[in-house]
């Protein structure tokens, strides 16, 4: 069955094709798995695009009804991604939530440590960009455990609906591995359902590849 896509979601999808954030043609990815598609958020590179990304972001944790206590955006890309939803969450939905993000690497001087902004107490909510096979996600754990905090989820732009290791989803995997929800602003069945119903004819082709795609390393819904 097509997914019902939301406004916001039609319009994120459409928003993030015209920044060249996604993209279709053939990518290696991290997991060596060749793609017909690609989401690079760092291409989401001005302000106004910036801004409406954390509209975005905030939009999928208000409709989630996910409760935290702190915004974590992880080293790199996570970074603008949770700096950006901190202030739409505080510009639109009425929630001020402290913000933090992490170096990658440690420094010796000055203040010091990983984590830079607000103290990781308390449930923290990751903000990041993709989850293919959950392996970044890993790393980011390891800190929230390290600080005594517990997670109260993850938000992602692109849910890539792919298996992690075994038959399960990477992301149902990292749900049942950490006991946390995982949300995103839109899901690989949410694109091919734009581009399916709502894209030109230039796009329209896409689909196969995807779906083809979506055959091998994608999970049985
Ligand atoms: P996993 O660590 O396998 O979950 O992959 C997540 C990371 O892959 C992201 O944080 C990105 O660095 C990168 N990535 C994208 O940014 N966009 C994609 O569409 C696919 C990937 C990827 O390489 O799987």
């Amino acid at each position: 069955m097509a997914a019902q896509l939301q406004d916001y979601q039609r319009d994120f999808i459409a928003f993030a094709i015209e920044q060249g954030v996604l993209k279709f043609g053939e990518f290696t990815l991290k997991s060596g798995r060749v793609s017909p598609y690609f989401f690079n958020a760092g291409l989401f590179r001005s302000g106004a695009a910036l801004a409406r990304l954390g509209r975005c972001y905030a939009q999928a944790i208000a409709d989630s009804g996910i409760t935290a206590d702190v915004l974590f955006g992880p080293a790199y890309k996570g970074i603008p991604l949770g700096a950006t939803t901190a202030v739409a969450l505080a510009d639109h939905h009425d929630r001020d939530l402290p913000f933090a993000f992490n170096r990658k690497e440690a420094k010796d001087h000055g203040e010091g440590g990983l984590i830079v902004g607000a103290e990781l107490v308390g449930r923290i909510l990751i903000i990041d960009d993709v989850i293919t096979a959950g392996t970044a996600i890993g790393e980011v754990m390891q800190l929230i455990d390290a600080a005594g905090a517990e997670p109260a989820g993850v938000v992602i732009a692109l849910d890539r609906q792919e298996r992690g290791q075994g038959e399960k989803s990477a992301i149902q995997e990292v749900e049942a591995r950490y006991g946390m929800p995982v949300v995103s602003i839109v899901t690989l069945d949410d694109v091919l359902a734009y581009l399916e119903s709502h894209a030109g004819d230039a796009l329209k082709p896409h689909a196969e590849a995807i779906r083809a795609y979506r055959e091998r390393y994608g999970v049985v819904a």
